[in-house]
């Protein structure tokens, strides 16, 4: 594993070593935002290791889902985008893009859903809740009137997602603002240039082993394990 790639990880927030949570791991963020979603070159995309245990969530999110949502489906997108990837270098190589609409959009589904899930294991651990305080604080504070409507969008943004999709908390700094947004998929109904923070998976993959169809359950319970240290540190690191 290169330099570069152990970096990026880190960044992540993912690091190699096991658990990384609160301050234990602000010396992993050394660059800037930009360089969360940089270019990394022509190496393949690696899946990251859980930052714990399959059932250290249990019982908000159950040890088989974990498992096979983190082993199966994200190494999926993992595989998805080195495919995706490896196919437009082909493309190039032979100059031959008949197929490059197909390509263009697994490298934007599948390195999306490697990003947000990414984010989403750290987003969420052993021990989380409660409430985010400091500047991250302030800033939801500002951006949506408190922390308590902050909630109320976020939780209503991800009920309401159509089909299989996220809730996103970003920074969006081309408007020097906080931002709500819905995923659906991975991939759409973004705005370019936000920088997720906090990310709700709401797949049925991710929750339904153990809540059926009740997503809104779901949904409020992460509440109860949400790692405020790591969206903080993310935000921070946004420089905002
Ligand atoms: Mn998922």
């Amino acid at each position: 594993m290169s330099v570069n790639r152990r970096s990026f990880l880190k960044q992540m927030g993912v690091g190699t070593g096991g658990i990384v949570v609160g301050h234990a791991y602000a010396h992993a963020f050394s660059g800037t935002s930009v360089e969360l979603l940089s270019n990394q070159g022509s190496e393949e995309h690696e899946l990251p290791p859980l930052p714990y245990a399959y059932d250290a969530l249990e019982p908000i999110i159950d040890e088989q889902t974990l498992q096979l949502h983190h082993d199966n489906h994200h190494a999926g997108y993992v595989r998805g985008l080195n495919r995706a990837e490896a196919s437009l270098a082909e493309a190039r190589n032979s100059n031959d893009f008949t197929l490059v609409k197909h390509w263009e959009r697994e490298l934007a589904f599948h390195g999306s859903g490697h990003i947000l899930h990414s984010i989403y294991w750290t987003n969420i651990s052993p021990g989380g809740g409660g409430r985010p305080d400091g500047k991250l604080a302030e800033k939801i504070d500002k951006s949506f009137g408190s922390f308590d409507r902050f909630k109320n969008q976020m939780v209503a943004t991800t009920n309401a997602v159509e089909g299989s999709g996220w809730g996103v908390l970003a920074t969006q700094p081309l408007f020097n603002q906080l931002v709500v947004l819905q995923a659906e998929k991975h991939q759409d109904l973004t705005q370019w240039g936000a920088i997720p923070l906090l990310v709700l998976d709401v797949w049925e993959h991710a929750y339904y082993l153990k809540y059926q169809n009740r997503r809104s359950e779901y949904v409020n319970n992460l509440f109860d394990i949400i790692n405020w240290d790591d969206v903080a540190l993310r935000y921070e690191k946004t420089g905002m």
